[in-house]
């Protein structure tokens, strides 16, 4: 089921793909209990990122910032009902906070995997194309231990319409090295 989140975001919690279904020891050394749901982030990039120019690196940024800004008080959201949730730092592939890193996840196979979109090849690497904004989208996975019912529960009221999606540069406190 689609979040309601807002413009040029699209979110929906998913079942974990078959390679997480298989591998979530491998991402997750420390966690016992496996990962049953992911929520997938996709914000619409404002110019293309399918190369190394100023603007797409402008743009990650400020697309990672806001995926931090806005999918990191969720998790805290998700622990305190008692599940385990991680952001996967969009940017590298490991978790954002305080874990020890497994294998990095890859964020296009999983959502080819989960969501059936086109990848394209982008130079040395792979990207997603979105059926509305082709390949000017960015990516952000959360992965957690309760079933998808009982994240997208604990996840609807969070995106609320309340839900402020600007960052204000005081709240960032990690960028990119
Ligand atoms: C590593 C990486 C790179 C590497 C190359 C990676 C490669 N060969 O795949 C480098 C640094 C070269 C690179 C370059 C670029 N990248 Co890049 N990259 C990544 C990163 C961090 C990880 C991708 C990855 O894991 N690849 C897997 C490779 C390294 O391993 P592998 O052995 O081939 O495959 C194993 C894994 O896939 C693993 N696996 C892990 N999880 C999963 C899940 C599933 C379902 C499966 C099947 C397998 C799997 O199993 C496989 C076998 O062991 C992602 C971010 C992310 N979190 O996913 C961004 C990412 C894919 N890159 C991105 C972009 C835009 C680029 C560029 C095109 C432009 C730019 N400005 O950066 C440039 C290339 C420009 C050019 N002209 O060449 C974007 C794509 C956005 C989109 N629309 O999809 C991402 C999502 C980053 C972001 N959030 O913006 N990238």
């Amino acid at each position: 089921m689609q979040l309601d989140i807002g413009e040029d975001i699209e979110g929906a919690v998913h079942p974990p793909s078959g390679f997480i279904r298989q591998h979530w020891r491998r991402l997750l050394p420390h966690w016992s209990t496996p990962v049953l749901s992911l929520l997938i982030l996709l914000q619409r990039s404002p110019t293309s990122i399918d190369d190394y120019t100023a603007a797409a690196e402008r743009s990650k940024q400020q697309l990672r910032d806001r995926a931090i800004h806005l999918l990191q008080p969720l998790t805290e959201r998700v622990h305190q009902s008692d599940y385990r949730a991680i952001l996967f730092d969009p940017q590298t592939g490991y978790p954002y906070q305080g874990t020890m890193p497994g294998i990095p996840l890859n964020d296009v196979a999983v959502i080819y995997d989960v969501l059936g979109y086109d990848l394209e090849q982008c130079g040395e690497c792979y990207c997603l194309v979105h059926p509305h904004w082709g390949n000017q989208v960015y990516p952000a996975i959360v992965v957690c231990s309760a079933i998808p019912a009982v994240l997208e529960a604990i996840a609807i009221p969070y995106f609320s319409p309340t839900l402020d999606l600007q960052i204000n540069p005081s709240q960032l406190q990690y960028r990119h090295c």
